[in-house]
């Protein structure tokens, strides 16, 4: 396998662009030399007797139990988290690590673009509201929870570039498998009340968030990261300033003691270790809000098309997107009759409807689907599968949001690897 190839420079490239200390693990040759095998090599690779329903298999499929080489190492406390890159750490769970309800801190993702504050003190921590509001503040964790009400959600998180890896040809960044999304539970307090009492000035029409990580090059001053959301956006009384997950201190790597969290649009928005947020009367500029990151071409382009700038819009909320969390892929099964499970969530939408399919999607069936614990949860499903014959299956997911948009197949490329939200197929044989 050639995936620790690098990418050549890609013309896009951007000031911040420069600043990605990311790698390239793409198996790009290895995906070709499969797209092209014939059927009895492909089933020579996966050691088994017959693929039963090969006639459905699409031109050019490469079966994803070939097709995945996402292993899982130790990262730090985490439990079983992929590492991408380690400084700064970025680590993500296997799908079937995603199977709880609530994702355990453990489990839950690492996306950070600095470096993590060296000191995370609950008890000094202050936030600063100002900008152009009515009264500028300064609270301690102590005062967020004494002045405001305090509130506990289930809230979906998902990196912009999760499914990155998938993408052909290959986006530069942290090549995410399925893993980079969590849904844990959050105690903090609504973004909205604490912009109410510092008092929004009419023209606002941006926030800011910043946070206390330095910058990869420790230039003192320069921040990793910062964005924001439109101030509409902001009034959604599902964004929490959390100091909670799970019922716990929040994790060092998931933003503690003080963090955003900005359900259903892309991680980035949330912003962990936060000391400020300041409202603007024009779409904040901070670094990572700009030039292509966490941004799309407003038009479809074609695969490795070179795109400007000025031709790139913010993400804003993310699509609708499913898991198989149970069973694993690449798992034998002995019963001809399985129960398979997973989530699903849908940006600002809600999920109305998942099915399954077990022929590579010449049929489908429903699932039985759950309502989210709150807005902003993700939702849980569950099917039983059965299986006429032994041999090589995938079940695939796909999720429909309540606007009827599906999840599509394949995904139009874009520069930076965003937003693909294909179905989740795993593999199963079955003996
Ligand atoms: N201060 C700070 N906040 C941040 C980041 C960061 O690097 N620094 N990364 C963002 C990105 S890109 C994502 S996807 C989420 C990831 O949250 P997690 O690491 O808790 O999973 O945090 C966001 N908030
Ligand atoms: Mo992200």
């Amino acid at each position: 396998m050639d995936d620790n190839s690098k990418l050549p420079d890609q013309d896009f490239t951007l000031a911040e662009q420069s600043e990605d200390t990311t790698s390239i693990e793409q198996p790009n040759e290895r995906r070709r030399f499969l797209q092209g095998a014939s059927l009895a090599t492909i089933t020579a690779l996966l050691g088994v007797s017959a693929i039963p329903f090969h006639k459905n298999m699409a031109e050019g499929l490469v079966p994803i139990a070939l097709a995945d080489d996402i292993e899982g190492n130790a990262a730090l406390d985490k439990d079983g988290l992929t590492i991408h890159n380690d400084r700064p750490v970025n680590a993500e769970p296997a799908a079937h690590l995603l199977d709880d309800r609530i994702t355990p801190q453990s489990r839950h993702f690492i996306r950070n673009n600095g470096n993590p504050p060296t000191s995370m003190d609950v008890d000094t921590w202050s936030l600063t509201v100002d900008g152009l509001v009515d009264n500028r503040m300064t609270l301690s964790i102590k005062d967020l929870k004494s002045k405001f009400e305090v509130v506990t959600k289930q809230l979906v998180i998902e990196c912009g570039g999760n499914g990155r890896a998938f993408f052909t040809p290959p986006a530069s960044g942290n090549q995410w498998g399925y893993g980079a999304v969590a849904c844990s539970e959050w105690t903090g307090v609504r973004l909205v009340d604490v912009l109410k009492e510092a008092g929004i000035k009419d023209n606002v029409i941006y926030t800011a968030h910043e946070g206390a990580d330095t910058h990869l090059s420790g230039k003192a001053g320069k921040l990793a990261i910062s964005r924001g959301v439109p101030i509409k956006k902001a009034m959604d009384p599902n964004i929490l300033i959390a100091f909670e997950q799970n019922g716990k201190p929040i994790h060092p790597m998931n933003g503690a003691p003080l963090r955003l969290v900005v359900p259903g649009w892309p991680g980035s928005c949330s912003q962990k270790w936060l000391t400020r947020i300041y409202l603007r009367d024009i779409v904040h500029d901070g670094p990572k809000m700009t030039g292509t990151a966490y941004r799309i071409p407003n038009r479809p382009v074609a695969p490795g098309e070179k795109v400007d700038t000025k031709d790139f819009v913010i993400i804003e909320a993310m699509p609708i997107k499913s898991l198989i969390t149970y069973p694993a892929t690449g798992q034998t099964v002995n019963d001809k009759k399985l129960s398979i499970r997973g989530h699903a969530w849908a940006g600002d939408r809600k999920v109305k409807e998942v099915h399954v399919s077990h022929d590579f999607g010449a049929t489908w069936q429903k699932a039985k689907l759950e309502e989210p614990a709150n807005d902003g949860a993700w939702q849980h499903w569950s099917a039983e599968l059965s299986f006429p014959l032994s041999g090589y299956y995938e079940v695939w997911a796909r999720a429909t949001d309540s606007e009827g948009i599906t999840q599509p197949f394949a995904i139009s490329w874009n520069p930076k690897g965003y937003l693909n939200n294909t179905f989740h197929r795993i593999s199963l044989v079955v003996a």
